[in-house]
């Protein structure tokens, strides 16, 4: 099979479509800052639509990782063999697929090799957007008051060097110095994670970082960066080796990285670009004046339900996102958890059914082609329950209503943390975030439920039922197994 790079596109079988766009004219308008799965599928997936449409060549990405890890080391060397292309091969829930190959990343950099060029790069003024995918953890926020945690050793480093960063803001706030200091304009900073208000916390991370070091940079920033909320959404799972191999047979094409997706994407766009923006309307984007609604429906709708149905799925020895929505006591919960505790206190954003939302998520879920993992679902839910499922807990104490699906989940969270499943197979929570005593508290939810900060924002000390509820759940799911503590569950919720 041939290798994916510039010199074989001609040779690539015409079933994998190639851009028509001639290459070589575009220049970087936008950097990226940790360029995941995700961001490929998605953002890069968006600009080389837009590319293929005549008068955007300014446009392109380049892409920059941050973390010095295996996954990264991967990247190192695949994206200068493949001059930084890659093919995405998109599937529809009845099992149709496209594959193209992507050109919009028009470069890649390693920040710790590079972080001179990084910086050069992100003060030239041909860069107007710096967006990033750094997860829902990265944002360093300080679980307790929500504010950006100073007290984070490697921020302490970044602030002590502020010429030699390591994090997305510390990246941030080092070349909007530059900028400021050049009397050039500043770039807008767009948060593509998936968190409630991302702009807001965005704002918050690169504000505080540059509030520690200078004050008078940070107030040129609050006055001149815009930090617009976005809503984004593609299922993009992990791609393991014999994905990647059936993909590349599929495309007739070997890529050392390969994306796929399910063939569904939407993405909501504050319309606040302080260096103006690419028309990413042309290309089914959405501009909206406030996206919040649509954050609030795709964060409690779809991204709280893939946890509610991957706990308990992984704890019951299933493997995929599709098995796990596929077995009628899940797919129970999950339908009835956005049915009946979600979607009554959420306010859908204006012309949206939200009954019509739940059955497309479902119907998304159960995609035949798109493989997702359970185990892509859990990792770090340390970050995502405190965004995905905890406020709409919080309203429901606060307003009245059924929480014992939540206490349920919550319970499965808190077993997963020991690592084993109810078949007594072990396997190993991805949770960077919780050391090893926060997760030993996983075997006592009295005190982890008001311990740890990732439970901060529900106020279970005034609520001991619910608290003596996952307890018992936890201790039931351990005896009897999580498939028939959650079958008399449904049964009780008849
Ligand atoms: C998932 C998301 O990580 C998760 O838990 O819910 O990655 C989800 O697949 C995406 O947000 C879909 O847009």
């Amino acid at each position: 099979m041939i290798d994916l790079n510039s010199a074989t596109l001609a040779e690539i079988p015409p079933r994998t479509r190639r851009f028509t766009y001639d290459r070589s004219h575009v220049r970087a308008g936008i950097v990226h800052l940790s360029v995941g799965n995700f961001h490929r599928a998605h953002q890069a997936w968006y600009i080389d639509r837009l590319l293929e449409q005549a008068g955007h060549e300014s446009w392109g990405i380049v892409g920059v990782g941050l973390l010095d890890d295996a996954n990264e080391r991967l990247k190192i060397e695949a994206f200068p063999a493949q001059d930084d292309l890659y093919t995405l091969t998109r599937y529809a829930p009845d099992g149709t697929s496209a594959h193209q190959v992507i050109g919009s990343l028009v470069d890649y950099l390693f920040a710790p090799h590079d972080t001179a060029a990084v910086l050069e790069l992100m003060s030239d003024p041909s860069i107007r957007i710096v967006s990033m995918t750094i997860t829902e953890g990265g944002y360093n926020q300080d679980g307790r008051t929500g504010g950006y945690d100073l007290s984070n050793p490697l921020t302490q480093a970044e602030l002590a060097a502020p010429h030699a960063p390591k994090s997305a803001f510390g990246y941030i706030v080092e070349a909007l110095r530059r900028r400021r200091d050049a009397g050039l304009p500043p770039f807008t900073v767009l948060s593509c994670d998936n968190l409630r208000d991302n702009g807001v916390v965005a704002h918050t991370a690169v504000l505080g970082h540059a509030r520690a070091l200078d004050v008078g940079l940070a107030d040129w920033i609050e006055a001149n960066v815009t930090f617009p909320s976005c809503m984004v959404d593609r299922i993009t799972p992990a791609v393991l080796k014999p994905d990647a191999d059936r993909v590349n047979e599929e495309c007739g094409v070997h890529d050392r990285l390969p994306v796929i997706s399910e063939d569904f994407a939407q993405w909501v766009i504050e319309d606040r670009f302080c260096q103006g923006r690419p028309p990413l309307e042309i290309v089914g984007a959405q501009l909206v004046d406030d996206v919040h609604p649509y954050e609030l429906a795709k964060v409690r709708m779809l991204n709280a339900s893939h946890s509610m149905l991957a706990y308990p799925g992984q704890l019951a020895g299933l493997e995929s996102v599709r098995d796990a929505v596929e077995h009628p006591l899940i797919h129970k919960l999950v339908h009835d958890f956005m049915t009946f505790d979600v979607m009554p206190i959420l306010s859908a954003p204006k012309g949206m059914d939200l009954g019509r939302y739940r059955d497309t998520i479902l119907a998304r879920f159960s995609n035949p082609r798109v493989g997702d993992r359970l185990s892509r679902i859990t990792g770090d839910g340390a970050s995502k329950l405190p965004t995905f499922l905890l406020p709409t807990l919080a309203t429901i104490l606060e307003k009245g209503g059924e929480t014992r699906r939540l206490a349920f989940c919550i319970a499965c969270f808190l077993r997963y943390l020991g690592g084993q499943d109810d078949r007594g197979e072990a396997f190993d929570p991805f949770e960077p975030h919780l050391d090893a005593t926060a997760r030993a508290l996983g075997r006592d939810p009295a005190k982890a439920l008001v311990s740890l900060p990732l439970f901060a924002d529900v106020d279970f000390r005034s609520h001991p039922a619910l608290v003596a509820q996952i307890t018992e759940d936890v201790a039931r799911i351990r005896n009897t197994g999580t498939l028939s503590v959650l079958k008399s569950l449904l049964e009780t919720l008849a």
